[in-house]
């Protein structure tokens, strides 16, 4: 599905954004399947237990974890064949899908992410990984829609730490800001970017919602270095064909988010 060009533009750039994938009637029916569950999170209802809320006199819901989005329609996106198609392009005929949440920025909100790279999360054998992202909602920079910086998944990996800790976030005098690219995805549209691609998104200060269907996608042979918590988990992960016992270790930056977890983001 992907042309030439598109491969190159990724393999240069580190990230590619694709018109529309996915139909009205799937981004309708995946909206109002997120709306129902922000409106049970709000009634207290056990949902909420799989939600992260923003801070503050009036919580909102600010993610969906995965444990939330088991329902038929958010596993139907998962496993999209538009979707696969594209991933079997990037990334080879094996892939696994471990990660994937729900974020929001609801209208006038929604909290801002510091600038990052996702590697510094969980570093993998090799970083044959993207997340791709599924615009709900129009997604621009008025409404917090993720800013990359172009060629940062082949530069050394940032320092993601204070005084020794991993923090989650890259001090803001290291990033390269005047080349930094909004993503602008209308609904229905995909983009994704690679692993190491330095991005960051920030508050919601339109009238409309934000809404992003986030999934990492990963070669069969990447392991992540922290661990795997089971074979069989690893195997249900898988949305294109299966596991190997055998990763493909190539030389990456190996640098594992310890000691400290403390960020402001809170990951997967
Ligand atoms: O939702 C967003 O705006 C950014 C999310 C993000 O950067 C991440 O999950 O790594």
């Amino acid at each position: 599905v992907l042309s030439g060009s598109q491969l190159t533009s990724f393999e240069q750039n580190g990230y590619l954004s694709l018109a529309a994938l996915l139909g009205d009637d799937e981004i309708e029916a995946l909206g109002a399947a997120v709306d129902d569950i922000v409106r049970r999170a709000g009634d207290g209802d056990e949902v909420s237990r799989h939600c992260d809320f923003t801070k503050g006199p009036e919580p909102r819901v600010r993610k969906i974890k995965r444990g939330g989005l088991q329902s038929d329609v958010f596993q139907r996106v998962r496993r999209h064949p538009e979707i696969l198609s594209v991933v079997r392009d990037v990334l080879g005929p094996n892939v696994y899908c471990a990660r994937y949440k729900i974020n929001l920025k609801l209208p006038g909100g929604g909290e801002f992410f510091d600038w990052h790279q996702d590697w510094a999360y969980c570093p993998y054998t090799n970083d044959d990984l993207i997340h791709l992202g599924v615009a709900i909602d129009d997604m621009s920079s008025e409404n917090g829609g993720i800013v990359v910086i172009p060629g940062t998944h082949r530069t050394p990996l940032y320092n993601h730490r204070d005084n020794g800790n991993f923090v989650g976030r890259v001090d803001e005098a290291q990033i390269p800001i005047e080349r930094a690219v909004a993503l602008e995805a209308p609904a229905g549209s995909i983009f994704f970017f690679h692993i190491r691609t330095l991005h960051a998104s920030a508050a919601n200060t339109s009238a409309r919602p934000r809404r992003l269907f986030l999934l990492e996608y990963a070669a069969g042979d990447a392991w992540p270095l922290l661990g795997i918590s089971s074979w069989e988990s690893l195997e249900a992960a898988f949305v294109l064909g299966s596991p190997t016992p055998t990763p493909r270790v190539s030389d990456v930056p190996k640098v594992l988010p310890l000691p400290g977890l403390r960020g402001n983001l809170q990951k997967i």
